[in-house]
Protein backbone atom coordinates (compact mmCIF):
# COMPACT_ATOMS: atom_id res chain seq x y z
CA UNK A 1 0.00 0.00 0.00
CA UNK A 2 0.66 3.31 -0.96
CA UNK A 3 1.13 6.85 1.31
CA UNK A 4 0.34 9.68 -1.00
CA UNK A 5 0.80 13.11 -0.42
CA UNK A 6 -2.29 15.32 -1.87
CA UNK A 7 -1.72 19.14 -2.49
CA UNK A 8 -4.12 21.11 -0.90
CA UNK A 9 -5.28 24.37 0.01
CA UNK A 10 -6.47 25.60 3.51
CA UNK A 11 -9.84 26.64 4.21
CA UNK A 12 -10.78 30.15 6.13
CA UNK A 13 -13.99 28.59 8.23
CA UNK A 14 -12.56 25.25 10.29
CA UNK A 15 -12.23 27.17 13.39
CA UNK A 16 -13.91 24.94 16.05
CA UNK A 17 -16.64 26.75 17.88
CA UNK A 18 -18.28 24.97 21.87
CA UNK A 19 -17.57 21.77 20.53
CA UNK A 20 -15.72 21.29 17.91
CA UNK A 21 -16.13 22.13 13.84
CA UNK A 22 -19.81 21.82 13.30
CA UNK A 23 -20.97 22.77 9.35
CA UNK A 24 -23.44 21.71 6.97
CA UNK A 25 -22.51 18.39 5.54
CA UNK A 26 -22.16 19.60 1.95
CA UNK A 27 -19.25 21.80 3.52
CA UNK A 28 -17.42 18.58 5.07
CA UNK A 29 -18.00 17.04 1.28
CA UNK A 30 -15.45 19.98 -0.81
CA UNK A 31 -12.71 18.24 -2.51
CA UNK A 32 -10.53 17.92 0.71
CA UNK A 33 -12.36 20.25 3.66
CA UNK A 34 -12.39 16.81 5.96
CA UNK A 35 -9.02 16.13 4.78
CA UNK A 36 -7.68 18.87 5.70
CA UNK A 37 -9.25 19.37 9.39
CA UNK A 38 -8.30 15.71 10.32
CA UNK A 39 -4.36 16.21 8.95
CA UNK A 40 -4.51 19.52 10.96
CA UNK A 41 -5.39 17.52 14.29
CA UNK A 42 -2.86 15.26 13.53
CA UNK A 43 -0.37 17.87 12.94
CA UNK A 44 -1.06 19.70 16.09
CA UNK A 45 -0.55 16.47 17.94
CA UNK A 46 3.06 14.33 19.02
CA UNK A 47 1.46 10.56 17.97
CA UNK A 48 4.08 8.40 19.41
CA UNK A 49 5.01 4.93 18.69
CA UNK A 50 2.69 3.13 20.18
CA UNK A 51 -0.48 5.07 19.77
CA UNK A 52 -4.15 3.62 19.39
CA UNK A 53 -6.79 6.20 18.16
CA UNK A 54 -10.33 5.72 18.65
CA UNK A 55 -12.87 6.61 15.72
CA UNK A 56 -16.61 6.61 15.47
CA UNK A 57 -19.93 8.38 15.55
CA UNK A 58 -23.85 9.12 15.79
CA UNK A 59 -24.32 7.09 12.65
CA UNK A 60 -25.80 10.17 10.52
CA UNK A 61 -25.03 10.84 7.02
CA UNK A 62 -21.51 10.76 5.50
CA UNK A 63 -20.70 9.08 8.84
CA UNK A 64 -18.92 6.00 7.03
CA UNK A 65 -17.49 7.72 3.97
CA UNK A 66 -15.64 10.33 6.87
CA UNK A 67 -14.69 7.17 8.80
CA UNK A 68 -13.09 5.85 5.78
CA UNK A 69 -11.10 8.98 4.84
CA UNK A 70 -10.19 9.60 8.93
CA UNK A 71 -8.74 6.00 8.52
CA UNK A 72 -6.59 6.31 5.63
CA UNK A 73 -4.87 9.36 6.52
CA UNK A 74 -4.74 8.44 10.43
CA UNK A 75 -2.48 5.01 9.08
CA UNK A 76 -0.66 7.56 6.39
CA UNK A 77 0.23 9.50 9.68
CA UNK A 78 1.51 6.38 11.40
CA UNK A 79 -0.73 5.75 13.53
CA UNK A 80 -0.34 2.01 15.01
CA UNK A 81 -3.74 0.84 15.93
CA UNK A 82 -7.52 2.02 15.74
CA UNK A 83 -10.47 1.20 16.98
CA UNK A 84 -13.38 1.86 15.06
CA UNK A 85 -17.35 1.12 16.33
CA UNK A 86 -18.93 -1.78 14.97
CA UNK A 87 -21.22 0.04 11.73
CA UNK A 88 -19.23 3.36 12.55
CA UNK A 89 -21.59 3.69 15.82
CA UNK A 90 -19.98 5.27 18.90
CA UNK A 91 -21.49 7.23 21.49
CA UNK A 92 -19.80 10.44 22.20
CA UNK A 93 -20.25 8.84 25.90
CA UNK A 94 -18.67 5.42 25.20
CA UNK A 95 -16.30 7.34 22.89
CA UNK A 96 -14.67 8.57 26.16
CA UNK A 97 -14.83 5.52 28.00
CA UNK A 98 -13.26 3.80 25.03
CA UNK A 99 -10.28 6.18 24.57
CA UNK A 100 -9.49 6.07 28.98
CA UNK A 101 -10.09 2.13 28.73
CA UNK A 102 -7.65 1.28 26.13
CA UNK A 103 -5.24 4.04 26.56
CA UNK A 104 -5.74 5.79 23.80
CA UNK A 105 -3.70 9.03 23.09
CA UNK A 106 -7.45 10.39 21.40
CA UNK A 107 -10.63 9.63 19.40
CA UNK A 108 -12.20 11.23 16.29
CA UNK A 109 -15.97 11.73 17.02
CA UNK A 110 -17.98 12.17 13.74
CA UNK A 111 -21.22 14.23 15.09
CA UNK A 112 -23.10 17.90 15.12
CA UNK A 113 -24.54 16.56 18.17
CA UNK A 114 -28.39 17.58 18.50
CA UNK A 115 -28.40 19.41 14.70
CA UNK A 116 -30.63 17.92 12.11
CA UNK A 117 -28.60 15.31 9.88
CA UNK A 118 -29.24 13.74 6.05
CA UNK A 119 -28.03 14.63 3.07
CA UNK A 120 -28.90 19.05 3.46
CA UNK A 121 -28.09 18.23 7.23
CA UNK A 122 -25.12 19.44 9.58
CA UNK A 123 -22.09 17.01 10.02
CA UNK A 124 -19.23 17.84 12.65
CA UNK A 125 -15.92 16.77 13.74
CA UNK A 126 -14.30 16.67 17.57
CA UNK A 127 -11.14 15.55 18.61
CA UNK A 128 -10.87 13.97 22.39
CA UNK A 129 -7.90 13.67 24.07
CA UNK A 130 -6.33 10.84 26.49
CA UNK A 131 -8.42 11.74 29.43
CA UNK A 132 -11.28 11.35 27.06
CA UNK A 133 -12.70 15.19 26.49
CA UNK A 134 -13.16 17.60 24.18
CA UNK A 135 -9.59 18.89 23.50
CA UNK A 136 -8.96 22.21 25.44
CA UNK A 137 -9.14 25.79 23.68
CA UNK A 138 -5.13 25.69 23.44
CA UNK A 139 -5.22 22.44 21.48
CA UNK A 140 -8.01 23.69 19.09
CA UNK A 141 -6.69 26.65 18.60
CA UNK A 142 -3.48 24.71 17.60
CA UNK A 143 -5.62 22.37 14.81
CA UNK A 144 -7.65 25.74 13.65
CA UNK A 145 -3.88 27.85 13.51
CA UNK A 146 -2.61 24.11 11.37
CA UNK A 147 -5.64 24.62 8.99
CA UNK A 148 -4.88 28.32 8.12
CA UNK A 149 -1.45 27.31 6.62
CA UNK A 150 -1.93 23.27 5.93
CA UNK A 151 -0.54 22.76 2.16
CA UNK A 152 -0.75 19.11 1.69
CA UNK A 153 -1.90 15.93 3.52
CA UNK A 154 -1.40 11.97 4.14
CA UNK A 155 -3.59 9.50 2.84
CA UNK A 156 -2.74 5.89 2.29
CA UNK A 157 -4.28 4.10 -1.06
CA UNK A 158 -6.15 1.58 0.55
CA UNK A 159 -9.33 -0.26 -0.17
CA UNK A 160 -12.10 0.52 1.87
CA UNK A 161 -13.09 -1.49 5.63
CA UNK A 162 -16.04 -3.52 5.81
CA UNK A 163 -17.31 -1.38 8.96
CA UNK A 164 -20.45 -4.30 9.42
CA UNK A 165 -17.84 -6.69 10.37
CA UNK A 166 -16.36 -7.11 13.62
CA UNK A 167 -12.89 -8.12 13.59
CA UNK A 168 -9.21 -6.70 12.71
CA UNK A 169 -7.31 -6.20 9.95
CA UNK A 170 -4.29 -4.26 8.78
CA UNK A 171 -3.65 -1.72 6.68
CA UNK A 172 0.18 -0.75 5.65
CA UNK A 173 1.71 -0.59 9.39
CA UNK A 174 -1.56 0.09 11.54
CA UNK A 175 -4.12 -2.35 12.77
CA UNK A 176 -7.67 -1.51 12.42
CA UNK A 177 -10.19 -3.06 14.56
CA UNK A 178 -13.84 -3.47 14.62
CA UNK A 179 -15.28 -3.45 17.97
CA UNK A 180 -18.73 -3.63 19.82
CA UNK A 181 -19.04 -0.16 21.11
CA UNK A 182 -21.73 -1.35 23.40
CA UNK A 183 -21.39 -3.91 25.54
CA UNK A 184 -17.85 -2.01 27.51
CA UNK A 185 -20.30 1.23 27.98
CA UNK A 186 -22.81 -1.28 29.79
CA UNK A 187 -20.44 -2.44 31.93
CA UNK A 188 -19.48 0.59 32.80
CA UNK A 189 -22.79 1.54 33.64
CA UNK A 190 -22.84 -1.65 35.56
CA UNK A 191 -20.36 -0.69 37.59
CA UNK A 192 -22.18 2.43 38.92
CA UNK A 193 -25.61 1.63 39.33
CA UNK A 194 -28.03 -0.88 41.06
CA UNK A 195 -29.09 -2.80 38.14
CA UNK A 196 -30.79 -5.13 40.23
CA UNK A 197 -32.92 -2.48 41.64
CA UNK A 198 -33.43 -0.78 38.54
CA UNK A 199 -34.79 -4.41 37.13
CA UNK A 200 -37.07 -4.87 40.10
CA UNK A 201 -38.53 -1.77 39.27
CA UNK A 202 -38.77 -1.82 35.68
CA UNK A 203 -39.40 -4.99 35.70
CA UNK A 204 -42.64 -4.54 37.47
CA UNK A 205 -46.32 -4.12 35.79
CA UNK A 206 -46.56 -0.76 38.34
CA UNK A 207 -43.82 1.48 36.56
CA UNK A 208 -43.96 2.09 32.96
CA UNK A 209 -40.63 3.80 31.16
CA UNK A 210 -40.65 5.63 27.92
CA UNK A 211 -37.14 5.93 26.33
CA UNK A 212 -37.07 8.00 23.01
CA UNK A 213 -33.69 7.42 21.49
CA UNK A 214 -34.94 10.13 18.62
CA UNK A 215 -33.50 7.99 15.64
CA UNK A 216 -30.15 8.29 16.52
CA UNK A 217 -26.97 6.62 18.07
CA UNK A 218 -28.68 5.71 21.57
CA UNK A 219 -31.08 3.29 20.09
CA UNK A 220 -29.07 -0.22 20.60
CA UNK A 221 -27.06 1.29 23.97
CA UNK A 222 -30.58 2.17 25.37
CA UNK A 223 -32.10 -1.15 23.76
CA UNK A 224 -29.61 -3.38 25.42
CA UNK A 225 -29.42 -1.92 28.76
CA UNK A 226 -33.18 -0.88 29.22
CA UNK A 227 -35.20 -3.85 27.51
CA UNK A 228 -32.04 -6.66 27.60
CA UNK A 229 -30.59 -6.11 30.78
CA UNK A 230 -32.83 -4.41 32.88
CA UNK A 231 -36.46 -6.00 32.18
CA UNK A 232 -38.16 -3.42 30.44
CA UNK A 233 -40.91 -4.52 28.42
CA UNK A 234 -40.24 -4.82 24.37
CA UNK A 235 -41.07 -1.18 23.29
CA UNK A 236 -40.12 0.78 26.22
CA UNK A 237 -37.13 2.17 23.88
CA UNK A 238 -38.66 4.08 21.01
CA UNK A 239 -36.73 5.54 17.52
CA UNK A 240 -34.12 3.09 18.64
CA UNK A 241 -32.36 2.52 14.92
CA UNK A 242 -30.10 5.23 14.41
CA UNK A 243 -30.33 6.94 10.93
CA UNK A 244 -29.11 8.50 8.92
CA UNK A 245 -31.27 11.84 8.86
CA UNK A 246 -32.49 11.08 12.01
CA UNK A 247 -36.07 10.01 10.51
CA UNK A 248 -36.09 13.73 9.24
CA UNK A 249 -36.48 15.08 12.51
CA UNK A 250 -33.86 17.39 14.89
CA UNK A 251 -32.72 15.08 17.33
CA UNK A 252 -32.19 17.19 20.32
CA UNK A 253 -33.97 16.29 23.63
CA UNK A 254 -36.13 19.31 24.75
CA UNK A 255 -39.90 20.11 24.93
CA UNK A 256 -39.98 21.37 21.49
CA UNK A 257 -38.23 18.67 19.36
CA UNK A 258 -38.66 15.23 21.46
CA UNK A 259 -42.43 16.33 21.12
CA UNK A 260 -43.99 12.73 20.77
CA UNK A 261 -42.40 11.64 24.02
CA UNK A 262 -43.54 14.67 25.60
CA UNK A 263 -47.18 14.04 24.23
CA UNK A 264 -47.24 10.48 25.32
CA UNK A 265 -45.99 11.63 28.74
CA UNK A 266 -48.52 14.66 29.16
CA UNK A 267 -51.40 12.52 27.58
CA UNK A 268 -53.95 10.10 29.64
CA UNK A 269 -52.49 6.89 31.43
CA UNK A 270 -48.95 8.34 30.29
CA UNK A 271 -45.86 6.19 31.45
CA UNK A 272 -44.28 7.08 34.91
CA UNK A 273 -40.63 8.15 33.44
CA UNK A 274 -40.11 9.36 30.30
CA UNK A 275 -36.20 10.34 28.98
CA UNK A 276 -34.61 10.89 25.14
CA UNK A 277 -31.17 11.32 24.77
CA UNK A 278 -29.90 13.58 21.42
CA UNK A 279 -27.57 12.31 18.04
CA UNK A 280 -24.68 11.58 19.79
CA UNK A 281 -26.10 10.34 23.80
CA UNK A 282 -24.91 13.14 25.42
CA UNK A 283 -27.70 14.95 26.13
CA UNK A 284 -30.25 14.11 27.96
CA UNK A 285 -34.08 15.12 29.19
CA UNK A 286 -35.89 13.49 32.18
CA UNK A 287 -39.86 13.51 32.15
CA UNK A 288 -42.14 12.46 34.89
CA UNK A 289 -45.58 11.98 34.40
CA UNK A 290 -46.90 15.09 32.98
CA UNK A 291 -43.39 16.33 34.80
CA UNK A 292 -40.38 18.19 33.05
CA UNK A 293 -37.07 18.66 35.06
CA UNK A 294 -35.38 21.35 34.21
CA UNK A 295 -31.41 20.02 33.39
CA UNK A 296 -30.44 22.79 35.88
CA UNK A 297 -32.89 21.41 38.67
CA UNK A 298 -31.50 17.37 37.16
CA UNK A 299 -28.11 18.72 38.59
CA UNK A 300 -29.07 19.53 41.67
CA UNK A 301 -31.18 16.66 42.48
CA UNK A 302 -28.75 13.79 41.25
CA UNK A 303 -26.13 16.15 43.21
CA UNK A 304 -28.17 15.91 46.63
CA UNK A 305 -28.87 11.91 46.34
CA UNK A 306 -25.64 10.86 44.73
CA UNK A 307 -25.21 9.06 48.20
CA UNK A 308 -28.30 6.81 47.09
CA UNK A 309 -26.07 5.69 44.48
CA UNK A 310 -22.82 2.56 44.39
CA UNK A 311 -20.55 4.59 42.32
CA UNK A 312 -20.97 7.41 44.60
CA UNK A 313 -21.40 6.70 48.18
CA UNK A 314 -18.59 7.80 49.00
CA UNK A 315 -19.53 11.78 48.66
CA UNK A 316 -18.91 13.93 45.82
CA UNK A 317 -15.99 15.96 45.83
CA UNK A 318 -17.29 19.01 44.84
CA UNK A 319 -19.22 20.15 42.05
CA UNK A 320 -19.40 22.30 38.89
CA UNK A 321 -21.87 23.72 36.34
CA UNK A 322 -21.35 26.45 33.38
CA UNK A 323 -21.89 29.75 33.99
CA UNK A 324 -25.71 29.91 32.66
CA UNK A 325 -27.29 26.99 34.49
CA UNK A 326 -29.04 27.55 37.64
CA UNK A 327 -27.62 28.11 40.88
CA UNK A 328 -29.97 25.10 42.08
CA UNK A 329 -26.99 23.20 42.30
CA UNK A 330 -25.13 26.03 44.38
CA UNK A 331 -27.22 25.57 47.26
CA UNK A 332 -27.08 21.73 47.61
CA UNK A 333 -23.19 21.91 47.31
CA UNK A 334 -23.48 24.42 50.38
CA UNK A 335 -25.12 22.72 52.36
CA UNK A 336 -22.77 19.77 51.73
CA UNK A 337 -19.75 21.44 52.37
CA UNK A 338 -18.20 20.81 49.14
CA UNK A 339 -16.90 23.80 46.14
CA UNK A 340 -19.38 24.26 43.36
CA UNK A 341 -17.02 25.59 40.41
CA UNK A 342 -18.89 28.29 38.11
CA UNK A 343 -16.94 27.66 34.34
CA UNK A 344 -17.58 28.86 30.85
CA UNK A 345 -20.07 27.09 28.41
CA UNK A 346 -18.63 23.90 26.84
CA UNK A 347 -17.91 20.58 28.58
CA UNK A 348 -14.31 21.32 27.60
CA UNK A 349 -13.91 23.66 30.64
CA UNK A 350 -15.44 20.95 33.31
CA UNK A 351 -12.50 18.37 32.22
CA UNK A 352 -9.66 19.73 34.21
CA UNK A 353 -11.26 20.02 37.45
CA UNK A 354 -12.41 16.28 36.75
CA UNK A 355 -8.74 15.61 35.72
CA UNK A 356 -7.25 17.29 39.44
CA UNK A 357 -10.22 15.33 41.18
CA UNK A 358 -11.86 18.50 42.19
CA UNK A 359 -15.30 17.78 41.02
CA UNK A 360 -18.08 14.33 40.54
CA UNK A 361 -20.32 15.66 39.18
CA UNK A 362 -21.25 18.35 36.58
CA UNK A 363 -23.80 19.69 34.56
CA UNK A 364 -25.06 22.19 32.20
CA UNK A 365 -28.48 23.71 31.62
CA UNK A 366 -27.87 22.90 27.66
CA UNK A 367 -29.46 18.86 28.64
CA UNK A 368 -25.97 18.11 29.27
CA UNK A 369 -25.18 16.25 32.51
CA UNK A 370 -22.32 13.80 33.89
CA UNK A 371 -19.60 12.69 36.35
CA UNK A 372 -16.16 11.80 36.66
CA UNK A 373 -16.56 7.98 35.46
CA UNK A 374 -15.71 9.85 32.09
CA UNK A 375 -14.89 13.64 30.09
CA UNK A 376 -17.94 13.49 28.52
CA UNK A 377 -21.74 14.51 29.46
CA UNK A 378 -23.74 11.08 29.45
CA UNK A 379 -27.50 11.17 28.56
CA UNK A 380 -28.38 7.19 29.51
CA UNK A 381 -26.01 7.94 32.25
CA UNK A 382 -28.24 10.47 33.29
CA UNK A 383 -31.24 8.55 32.90
CA UNK A 384 -29.63 5.25 35.08
CA UNK A 385 -29.27 7.86 37.60
CA UNK A 386 -33.05 8.86 37.64
CA UNK A 387 -34.05 5.21 37.63
CA UNK A 388 -31.44 4.19 40.59
CA UNK A 389 -32.85 7.52 42.45
CA UNK A 390 -37.02 6.11 41.84
CA UNK A 391 -35.88 2.26 42.56
CA UNK A 392 -34.19 3.30 45.98
CA UNK A 393 -36.27 5.95 47.37
CA UNK A 394 -40.47 4.84 45.48
CA UNK A 395 -40.96 8.13 45.09
CA UNK A 396 -42.19 9.77 41.63
CA UNK A 397 -40.12 11.75 39.60
CA UNK A 398 -42.52 14.80 40.74
CA UNK A 399 -41.89 13.93 44.01
CA UNK A 400 -38.98 13.49 43.79
CA UNK A 401 -38.46 17.67 42.48
CA UNK A 402 -40.83 18.81 44.75
CA UNK A 403 -39.58 17.63 47.91
CA UNK A 404 -36.19 18.87 46.30
CA UNK A 405 -37.44 22.33 46.01
CA UNK A 406 -39.17 22.65 49.30
CA UNK A 407 -35.74 21.93 50.92
CA UNK A 408 -33.85 23.95 49.00
CA UNK A 409 -36.13 26.70 47.35
CA UNK A 410 -36.66 26.43 43.75
CA UNK A 411 -34.73 28.08 40.90
CA UNK A 412 -36.95 28.93 38.34
CA UNK A 413 -35.33 29.10 34.86
CA UNK A 414 -35.72 29.02 31.12
CA UNK A 415 -33.89 30.11 28.25
CA UNK A 416 -35.05 31.56 25.26
CA UNK A 417 -33.22 31.31 21.97
CA UNK A 418 -33.23 33.36 18.77
CA UNK A 419 -32.06 31.43 15.93
CA UNK A 420 -30.79 32.12 12.22
CA UNK A 421 -30.25 35.71 12.94
CA UNK A 422 -27.94 37.83 10.82
CA UNK A 423 -24.50 37.11 12.44
CA UNK A 424 -23.55 41.33 12.20
CA UNK A 425 -26.35 42.02 14.06
CA UNK A 426 -26.05 39.43 16.68
CA UNK A 427 -22.21 40.61 17.47
CA UNK A 428 -23.74 44.32 16.89
CA UNK A 429 -26.30 43.59 19.96
CA UNK A 430 -23.70 41.53 22.40
CA UNK A 431 -20.98 44.42 21.81
CA UNK A 432 -24.14 47.04 22.54
CA UNK A 433 -24.65 44.91 26.08
CA UNK A 434 -20.71 44.21 26.92
CA UNK A 435 -21.35 48.48 26.66
CA UNK A 436 -24.39 48.50 28.73
CA UNK A 437 -23.20 46.07 31.48
CA UNK A 438 -20.26 48.79 32.04
CA UNK A 439 -23.09 51.34 32.30
CA UNK A 440 -24.99 49.11 34.50
CA UNK A 441 -22.30 48.56 37.10
CA UNK A 442 -22.27 51.74 37.68
CA UNK A 443 -26.19 51.44 38.85
CA UNK A 444 -27.17 50.12 41.82
CA UNK A 445 -30.68 49.35 40.58
CA UNK A 446 -32.34 48.89 37.38
CA UNK A 447 -36.39 48.94 37.90
CA UNK A 448 -36.68 47.67 41.12
CA UNK A 449 -34.09 44.95 40.69
CA UNK A 450 -31.16 45.79 43.02
CA UNK A 451 -27.67 44.98 41.17
CA UNK A 452 -25.21 42.94 43.09
CA UNK A 453 -23.13 42.02 39.70
CA UNK A 454 -22.41 42.75 36.75
CA UNK A 455 -19.91 41.70 33.88
CA UNK A 456 -18.76 39.91 30.76
CA UNK A 457 -17.79 36.23 32.25
CA UNK A 458 -14.10 35.84 31.86
CA UNK A 459 -13.04 32.32 33.33
CA UNK A 460 -9.49 31.46 34.89
CA UNK A 461 -8.92 27.75 35.07
CA UNK A 462 -8.16 26.88 38.60
CA UNK A 463 -6.07 24.24 37.43
CA UNK A 464 -3.99 25.12 34.81
CA UNK A 465 -4.59 29.12 34.78
CA UNK A 466 -5.98 29.42 31.71
CA UNK A 467 -8.42 32.75 30.38
CA UNK A 468 -11.31 32.37 28.46
CA UNK A 469 -12.64 35.95 27.72
CA UNK A 470 -16.06 36.99 26.52
CA UNK A 471 -17.84 34.16 28.45
CA UNK A 472 -21.27 35.67 28.24
CA UNK A 473 -22.55 38.94 29.84
CA UNK A 474 -24.25 38.28 33.02
CA UNK A 475 -26.21 40.49 35.20
CA UNK A 476 -27.47 39.31 39.20
CA UNK A 477 -29.88 40.78 41.29
CA UNK A 478 -30.04 40.20 45.10
CA UNK A 479 -33.24 38.39 44.79
CA UNK A 480 -30.66 35.73 43.61
CA UNK A 481 -32.15 36.29 39.89
CA UNK A 482 -29.98 36.39 36.94
CA UNK A 483 -30.40 37.67 33.16
CA UNK A 484 -27.51 36.11 31.36
CA UNK A 485 -26.83 37.01 27.45
CA UNK A 486 -24.32 34.85 24.88
CA UNK A 487 -24.43 33.57 21.23
CA UNK A 488 -24.25 30.21 20.95
CA UNK A 489 -21.03 28.16 19.78
CA UNK A 490 -22.72 25.22 18.16
CA UNK A 491 -25.08 26.93 15.03
CA UNK A 492 -24.72 26.50 11.72
CA UNK A 493 -26.93 28.82 10.17
CA UNK A 494 -26.30 32.93 10.83
CA UNK A 495 -25.96 33.17 14.90
CA UNK A 496 -27.80 31.97 17.62
CA UNK A 497 -29.08 34.64 20.58
CA UNK A 498 -29.71 32.90 23.92
CA UNK A 499 -31.04 34.75 26.90
CA UNK A 500 -30.80 32.33 30.23
CA UNK A 501 -33.17 34.27 32.91
CA UNK A 502 -33.31 32.83 36.74
CA UNK A 503 -35.81 33.28 39.84
CA UNK A 504 -35.04 32.21 42.95
CA UNK A 505 -38.09 31.44 45.30
CA UNK A 506 -38.04 29.80 48.65
CA UNK A 507 -41.61 30.11 50.13
CA UNK A 508 -43.00 26.77 49.47
CA UNK A 509 -46.83 28.54 48.94
CA UNK A 510 -44.95 29.46 45.68
CA UNK A 511 -42.92 27.13 44.21
CA UNK A 512 -45.65 24.80 41.76
CA UNK A 513 -46.01 28.66 39.90
CA UNK A 514 -46.12 28.56 35.78
CA UNK A 515 -42.09 29.58 34.78
CA UNK A 516 -42.25 31.48 32.40
CA UNK A 517 -45.20 33.41 34.44
CA UNK A 518 -42.66 34.12 37.42
CA UNK A 519 -39.88 34.84 34.64
CA UNK A 520 -42.08 37.60 32.81
CA UNK A 521 -40.80 40.69 34.76
CA UNK A 522 -37.32 39.29 34.38
CA UNK A 523 -38.17 38.51 30.25
CA UNK A 524 -39.59 42.40 30.21
CA UNK A 525 -36.37 43.73 32.00
CA UNK A 526 -34.10 41.40 29.42
CA UNK A 527 -35.97 43.23 26.54
CA UNK A 528 -35.06 46.78 27.97
CA UNK A 529 -31.94 45.88 28.18
CA UNK A 530 -30.44 44.16 25.31
CA UNK A 531 -33.25 45.64 23.10
CA UNK A 532 -33.59 41.99 21.43
CA UNK A 533 -36.39 42.41 19.23
CA UNK A 534 -34.93 45.62 17.39
CA UNK A 535 -31.25 43.42 17.23
CA UNK A 536 -33.08 40.20 16.19
CA UNK A 537 -35.63 41.17 14.06
CA UNK A 538 -37.80 38.51 15.86
CA UNK A 539 -40.79 39.18 18.32
CA UNK A 540 -40.66 36.26 20.28
CA UNK A 541 -38.02 33.73 20.67
CA UNK A 542 -37.87 30.81 18.26
CA UNK A 543 -37.24 27.97 20.94
CA UNK A 544 -37.88 28.36 24.82
CA UNK A 545 -36.89 25.73 26.78
C1 LIG B 1 -22.20 21.48 23.22
C2 LIG B 1 -21.23 21.56 24.36
C3 LIG B 1 -21.93 21.96 25.62
C4 LIG B 1 -22.71 23.25 25.40
C5 LIG B 1 -23.66 23.08 24.24
C6 LIG B 1 -24.38 24.34 23.88
O1 LIG B 1 -23.07 20.42 23.45
O2 LIG B 1 -20.58 20.33 24.55
O3 LIG B 1 -20.97 22.10 26.62
O4 LIG B 1 -23.41 23.58 26.55
O5 LIG B 1 -22.94 22.67 23.11
O6 LIG B 1 -23.46 25.28 23.46
P1 LIG B 1 -23.91 26.64 22.81
O7 LIG B 1 -24.77 27.32 23.84
O8 LIG B 1 -22.63 27.36 22.56
O9 LIG B 1 -24.71 26.32 21.59
P2 LIG B 1 -23.43 19.37 22.31
O10 LIG B 1 -24.39 18.43 22.95
O11 LIG B 1 -24.04 20.19 21.20
O12 LIG B 1 -22.12 18.78 21.91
Amino acid sequence: MRTRTVTTKPFKDQKPGTSGLRKPVTIFQQSNYLENFIQSIFNSINISETSTLIVGGDGRYYNSQAIQIIIKIAAANSIKRILVGHKGIFSTPAISAAIRYHKAFGGIILSASHNPGGVNGDFGIKYNTEHGGPASEEITNNIFNCTKTINKYKILEAKDINLNYLGSCNLGTTKVEIIDSITPYVELMQQLFDFGRIHTLLASSNFRISIDSLNAVTGPYARTLFETCLGAPRGSVQNDIPLEDFGGKHPDPNLIHASSLVNNLFGLNSPDFGAASDGDGDRNMILGRNFFVTPSDSLAILTANAHLIPGYKDGVKGVARSMPTSQAVDRVAKKLGIECYETPTGWKFFNNLLNADKITLCGEESFGTGSNHIREKDGLWAILFWLNIIAITGKSVENIVYEHWKQYGRNFYSRHDYEEIELSKANDCMNQLRYTVKKIREKTAFNEYKITHADDFSYIDPIDKSISKQQGVRISFASGSRIIFRLSGTGTKGATFRVYLEKYQFDNTKIKLNTQHVLSPLIQLAEEIAHIKSFTELDKPTIIT
